[in-house]
């Protein structure tokens, strides 16, 4: 599986992979089933967003039971069969654990609203509320009435937030992850594990939502150094990454830097905010391309200087498709996929895709709100009705912000429900999956699928891609996005339009082209890159 630097990682939201025993639903089998696919695309970890017991309000990221596995996904012996036959191929399995927060229907809150004084000290309950806000919308805090107290739930209602201030809820944890370790999952996702650690005593933020307050608190260092050595930081090539909310660039380092012992690697989605106006998801907004690149030469240059390490990524199943938001859904969807698929890839750190995404899945065009299933889109539903939005401007805006956009289930061929069941799926299949779909990638050399297939090969015989420098490049240019990674004489650079339109650059000299999206590149120092056109160029200095 080989070092940090080496891996790429394909992300599974497994009740939208694939259905084996019928019931609409995507489970554990689909998964061990798939197995020769994404062998065959490279990849050498597989992350599996939550399938522990839940009553799935928020499809999993609401846990009642850590160390069960849900019975709509399959078994703990399945779960066994995937380690033992993804090893087999070189692949490991990294689980994702919400320790932020747990159900409500957890045996812990449960005795907490019993009244046992213990249980209530593993949440955060409290007689005055502050001015907080849920991130699905509408107040942290719960009321409840038995016992005349709040708790927080940074997320839905039915997400109780865990007091990690405790060093009980802090032991078990570390026994969930050693639970995990012992069946053989070689990797963890911590879900939104920079909110973990609160200021106490709670504060009403007067300019926002609390966020400032709350994110990147007073231990969150300490208490993942702990975990760390607790758990996961005792075996060898355990690999860990961070989901880091509105999170600054100085923790990140901090978190994923090896000496300090926390993690290994960090989300951001500052680049994925570029769309926004304020940070507002829910507020019609254009793409902001010079700040998309800023952000990018601005993160990568930091981490490295500071010896941290990002998780690289456009999509998971909390964003919209990437080919939807930044790039062509028509005309230019093959070239704008890839083109895509290249400036993270070729960055320092991490790749990760998400299902879906190596054949250019778009976002799904519901034309009825009726087809959305996500919690936090139907609580906005409701939020932005009640801002007196019409039905037509609530439905645009769903639309592109839907985190369902990337939910649908996987197109695996032209069958009906696109072969991911036999049955009518929990949510609507796309209905493009006639043309976008695995059957017809494999079948086509040109595909998007057989791209990411080349970029994931150029990563792993290429040291400099692994461990190269990262350094940007023609910076001011209002259409192309370029950077390069060196190591000792050689160097690697790449050119991405953004755009439609033509645009003609200077090239470095003695270029040779090692991998683009068009077919007949002829480079010149002069180059006019056509829509969406990269150029990964490799140039050997004397
Ligand atoms: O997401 C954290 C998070 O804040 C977001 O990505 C969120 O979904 C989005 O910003 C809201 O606009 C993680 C999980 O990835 C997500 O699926 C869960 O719903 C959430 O935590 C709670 O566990
Ligand atoms: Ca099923």
């Amino acid at each position: 599986m080989g070092a940090l630097q080496s891996h790429v990682i394909y992300q599974i939201y497994p009740v939208s992979f694939k259905d084996t025993n019928q019931d609409g639903i995507g489970d554990l089998q689909g998964v061990i089933n798939s197995l020769d696919y994404l062998s065959t695309l490279g990849v050498t970890m597989i992350w599996l967003t939550p399938i522990f017991t839940s009553p799935m309000h928020d499809n999993g990221y609401d846990v009642q039971d850590y160390t069960a596995i849900n019975p709509m996904f399959g078994t703990l012996d399945e779960v066994k069969t995937l380690v033992k036959c993804a090893q087999a191929k070189g692949i490991g399995i990294m689980f994702d654990m919400v320790f932020n927060h747990t159900s409500t229907d957890h045996e812990w809150f449960q005795k907490a609203l019993n009244g046992d004084p213990n249980y209530q000290d593993y949440y955060l309950f409290v007689k005055e509320k502050v001015n907080w806000e849920s991130k699905f919308g509408g107040s942290a805090f719960k009321y409840v009435e038995s016992l005349d107290m709040y708790y927080l739930h940074l997320f839905d209602q039915h997400q109780a937030d865990l007091n990690w201030d405790n060093p009980k809820v802090r032991q078990h944890l570390a026994h969930i992850v050693q639970f995990w370790l012992d069946i053989g999952i070689q990797g963890f996702r911590f879900d939104v594990v920079n909110l973990i650690s609160k200021p106490k005593p709670f504060v009403d933020d007067p300019t926002g939502d609390g966020r400032r307050i709350y994110s990147d608190g007073p231990h969150v260092h300490t208490y993942l150094h702990e975990l760390n050595t607790k758990s996961f930081g005792k075996s060898d090539n355990v690999i860990t990454v961070g989901e880091m909310s509105s999170t600054s660039i100085e923790h990140c380092i901090a978190y994923s830097q090896p000496a300090r012992q926390e993690l290994n690697m960090v989300f951001n989605f500052h680049h994925l905010k570029v769309d926004y106006i304020d940070n507002q998801k829910w507020t019609p907004s254009v793409f902001d391309f010079h700040k998309l690149k800023h952000l990018f030469n601005q993160w990568q240059t930091a981490m490295q200087n500071g010896g941290g390490w990002q998780a690289l990524f456009w999509c998971n199943h909390d964003q919209p498709r990437i080919v939807s938001r930044f790039g062509h859904e028509t005309t230019y969807h093959k070239q704008s996929a890839k083109m895509l698929a290249t400036v993270v890839h070729c960055q320092r750190g991490t790749p990760f895709i998400y299902q879906g995404e190596e054949i250019g899945m778009t976002n799904a065009h519901f034309t009825s709100l009726s087809q959305y299933r996500d919690v936090e889109s139907l609580n906005h539903v409701a939020i932005l009705r009640q801002q007196g939005l019409s039905e037509a401007e609530v439905m645009a805006i769903v639309q592109a912000r839907s985190r369902d956009n990337a939910r649908t289930p996987m197109q695996w061929d032209t069958s009906l429900f696109a072969g991911f069941s036999d049955v009518t799926p929990w949510i609507e299949v796309n209905p493009n999956y006639s043309d976008i779909n695995v059957e017809a990638n494999l079948r086509d050399p040109d595909s998007i699928l057989a791209y990411y297939q080349a970029l994931i090969r150029l990563r792993k015989h290429s040291r400099i891609i692994q461990d190269g420098w990262y350094n940007p490049l023609l910076v001011d240019h209002p259409e192309v996005f370029a950077f390069e990674r060196s190591l000792e004489n050689d160097t690697i650079s790449v050119y991405a339009n953004f755009f439609e339109k033509h645009v003609t650059i200077e090239l470095p000299s003695q270029s040779i082209l090692i991998l683009g999206n068009y077919p007949d590149v002829v480079i010149s120092s002069t180059y006019t890159l056509r829509p969406y056109e990269c150029l990964v160029l490799q140039h050997q200095h004397e």
